[in-house]
């Protein structure tokens, strides 16, 4: 897997997610924390979307950050003449090129679609603009109408070419065998946008990265149409474990956690529980054996390391499924002796009281707190 690039659409795809609406305030903070983060692109909303739309894209260009800023658009010439007065530093085009999307959205057929492509990408190029071309509904497209029209667009100049599974229906093998398709016919980046419907969005991430594409695009928590597209966390998680050095180097991890609580907010969602990283417990381990393994070497059952993201791992030890060495080692965080047999003979007695119901850390303290007590203290 090459040096990839990460096109961050929370303020675009993002804005399609049922619950999503963002004051200009809430784009502009999401827009610098993005920056912060260290994504390459930021893309947004088409102008043409509403008056306001165009007035929040103006604004973010002009907050002079590090990302590049993006906008999307339809295939069309009303919407290019505006994206290019924005500011935007490029320009995602984007058109349907499924028989669904030709037949039930745009009706237009394959010649008309390159007709309209080229003339909009040779605009926004006279503009000193960067240029993507997509093909909506990728997956579901002929093969040949859409090797014939990347073929055309690279020809003219684009800077990326999209693939999109739109509606999700992609699996990694096809991801992989389409990317490596189109970068035969093609001498532009490969960009790939791919939703989430059957859960395989990262997984096609990473199976186009390996198959030659250069960018994905993702938003934060994975919000978008539906149930959304590649998170940016869950990418962050599988890149790590590819490319340490370079993912450690490009993107600040450590703000991840802020970025994403900053999102869950704005759209008013909690960042869910088995969330890549952020998860409530993704980085607890609970039982007896794993607990022993990670206190001598977290790396037993630890893929990835939550210091790399700032946050800090934690044993679960109240709870019947509990082993001796983690007891022991909650009672040496308490400042307390016992030796390993008696350890084990507290561990017997908080498992005891475990499978009558569920245990907190107080239970469990208070019995190692009892049991010192009686060991400590001489029999009258
Ligand atoms: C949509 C458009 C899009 C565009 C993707 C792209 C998709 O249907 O809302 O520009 O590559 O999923 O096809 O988000
Ligand atoms: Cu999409």
């Amino acid at each position: 897997v090459g040096k990839f690039q990460v096109i961050e659409s929370t303020l675009r795809e993002g804005e399609q997610f049922a619950n999503a609406f963002f004051t200009t305030e809430k784009k502009i903070e999401i827009a610098k924390a993005l920056d912060d983060f260290g994504v390459d692109y930021i893309e947004l909303t088409s102008p043409v979307a509403s008056e306001q739309s165009r007035k929040d894209c103006e604004a973010i260009c002009k907050l002079g950050l590090k990302a590049k800023i993006l906008t999307h658009i339809r295939c069309h010439m009303d919407d290019a003449r505006v994206a290019v007065e924005t500011g935007v530093d490029g320009v995602d085009v984007v058109i349907g090129t499924s028989q669904f999307l030709r037949k039930y959205s745009h009706g237009k057929d394959m010649n008309y679609i390159a007709q309209s492509a080229i003339e909009v990408i040779e605009f926004v190029k006279s503009k000193g603009i960067e240029i993507r071309f997509s093909s909506e509904d990728s997956f579901r497209s002929d093969i040949v109408d859409l090797l014939n029209i990347y073929r055309t667009v690279d020809k003219i100049g684009v800077n990326r070419v999209g693939i999109a599974d739109t509606v999700g229906c992609a699996n990694p093998r096809q991801v992989y065998e389409l990317v490596k398709t189109l970068k035969s016919v093609v001498s532009c980046d490969i960009e790939c946008h791919l939703h989430n419907d059957t859960g395989c969005a990262v997984a096609n991430a990473y199976t186009a990265l390996e198959a030659g594409a250069k960018l994905i695009d993702v938003s934060v928590l994975g919000i978008g149409e539906r149930n959304g597209i590649t998170p940016l966390g869950a990418l962050m998680a599988r890149m790590i474990t590819a490319d340490r050095e370079y993912v450690l180097s490009k993107y600040k991890l450590h703000k991840l956690r802020d970025l994403e609580n900053l999102v869950a907010d704005a759209v008013q969602v909690n960042v869910p529980f088995n969330n890549p990283i952020t998860g409530f417990c993704a980085f607890t381990h609970k039982a007896g054996i794993h607990a022993k393994a990670i206190l001598a070497n977290p790396s037993t059952y630890e893929i990835l390391n939550p210091s790399d993201f700032g946050l800090t791992r934690y044993i679960h030890f109240a709870n019947r499924l509990t082993g001796w060495n983690a007891i022991k080692s909650r009672v040496d965080q308490l400042n307390l002796h016992l030796t390993d047999d008696q350890c084990k003979e507290v561990t017997a007695k908080i498992k005891q009281l475990g499978d009558v119901r569920q245990l907190n850390i107080d239970d469990v303290d208070s019995i190692i707190k009892d049991f010192h007590t009686e060991v400590s203290t001489p029999a009258l």
